[in-house]
């Protein structure tokens, strides 16, 4: 038997950095994807290669303790998948030999990752006959939401401290909509984005490199949240998580507390989560009301907020954003974890082309000495989720 395994991409609109806090978030799933074409053998080992030559070939064997290639070995996303399902207690006895090929941008914020992540899981759960919600045929043996979550988890293998939102995009894209994520549970709405509405995807030309370079940043964030957390959320009785504390309604008090209790800069790290988490609930509403301009402006404070409080983007990037701002895009801001990677801009269908004209005259010609390509920038469609099709019998 063999099978092609077809996983997006994702771009967040809005909500950075708060998946791992336990606050929603905003993407969509892109009409870009990794692809796994594979057949299934009877023996339990996953064989792949990839036509690109920076990814050398790799074969490892499915038993329990799947051990980590080094540090930035593309194949640790797919022994993280297998992990993730050996450790959920699917039992994998068959593998699957084939060739990774995709056109999502890699180590930009576009969770070419998790896509592979995703990709690889549900290869090899058609490989040993498990039924995964959402396809067609009999009951699943494995819900959607439940292996978003046992991924995010299993990614967590290749030493990122991530939260829950890309394989939950991955798995639950919606053609036409974009995603409200909840977490703790994990839950997914669809939100339909509105006819007119066009994203720009711009990259910065510089990789954020997860797995290496820009990980240990990432996860200073993350345990810099922890602490604050502690500190403001232990004050609160109670009150543990940022959700209960976002929840109260005094914006203003909780801040003005967390000012006085903090560090500086730990208290700005705590500014952006909070404010961050808020402007994802408004943000779902000017969607569902097609208010283009408050959509926009909650983009451009969320960047503003990574950029100052959370200090996690860069000078390209935020020439991007100021460059797309000028030429008539509604919103923009940068998008996936940031320290490189893409911003996303919301325009209206008639600026598309004058914003991307004037990142292609303004950004990319004086770096390039020419035009971007197709993959540096593009205009991104929400898409449906990941899914398997089936070659022959
Ligand atoms: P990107 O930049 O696409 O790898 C990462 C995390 C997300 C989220 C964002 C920041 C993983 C796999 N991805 O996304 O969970 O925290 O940063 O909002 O950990």
């Amino acid at each position: 038997m063999s099978g092609l395994a077809i996983a997006p991409g994702r771009v967040n609109l809005i909500g950075e950095h708060t998946d791992y806090n336990g606050l929603p978030v905003l993407p969509m799933a892109l009409d870009r994807d990794i692809r796994i074409e594979y057949s299934v053998t009877d023996r339990p080992v996953v064989r792949l290669d990839s036509p690109r030559a920076r990814f050398d070939p790799f074969a490892f064997q499915l038993k329990r303790s799947i051990e980590a290639a080094r540090q930035g070995d593309w194949s640790n996303y797919v022994r993280a998948a297998a992990r993730g399902l050996l450790e959920h207690g699917v039992p994998l006895e068959r593998g699957i030999e084939g060739t990774v090929a995709g056109n999502v941008p890699i180590a930009s914020g576009l969770s070419s990752s998790s896509a592979l992540v995703v990709a690889s899981a549900l290869a090899l759960l058609n490989a040993n006959g498990v039924e995964v919600g959402g396809d067609p045929g009999p009951a699943p043996a494995i819900a959607r939401l439940e292996l978003a979550a046992l991924l995010a988890r299993a990614e967590r293998f290749v030493g990122l401290e991530g939260g829950g939102m890309d394989q939950a995009a991955c798995l639950h894209g919606v053609a036409g909509h974009a995603l409200r994520i909840d977490f703790e549970p994990l839950r997914v709405t669809p939100v339909a984005v509105p006819q007119r509405w066009r994203w720009v995807v711009a990259s910065s030309l510089a990789r954020a490199e997860k797995s290496r370079g820009a990980r240990a940043a990432y996860n200073e964030r993350a345990q810099q949240c922890r602490e604050a957390l502690a500190v403001v959320g232990g004050a609160e009785g109670e009150v543990v998580g940022f959700r209960d504390l976002v929840a109260d309604a005094d914006a203003d008090g909780l801040l003005e507390r967390a000012r006085r209790a903090l560090p500086r800069v730990l208290f700005r790290r705590f500014r952006h989560v909070v404010t961050e988490g808020r402007r994802v609930a408004l943000a779902e509403v000017a969607m569902r009301d097609g208010d283009t301009r408050g959509f926009g402006d909650l983009m451009v404070r969320s960047h503003e907020s990574l950029r100052d409080d959370y200090e996690v983007s860069t000078p390209e990037l935020d020439e991007i954003v100021a460059v797309a701002l000028q030429a008539g895009a509604a919103g923009a801001r940068l998008t996936g974890a940031g320290f490189g990677g893409c911003a996303v801009a919301l325009c209206e269908a008639g600026q598309v082309a004058p914003v991307m004209e004037a990142l292609s005259a303004r950004f990319y010609e004086p770096r390039l000495g020419a035009s971007p390509s197709g993959d540096m920038m593009f205009a991104a469609q929400p898409s449906g989720g990941a899914r398997v099709q089936i070659a022959d019998g």
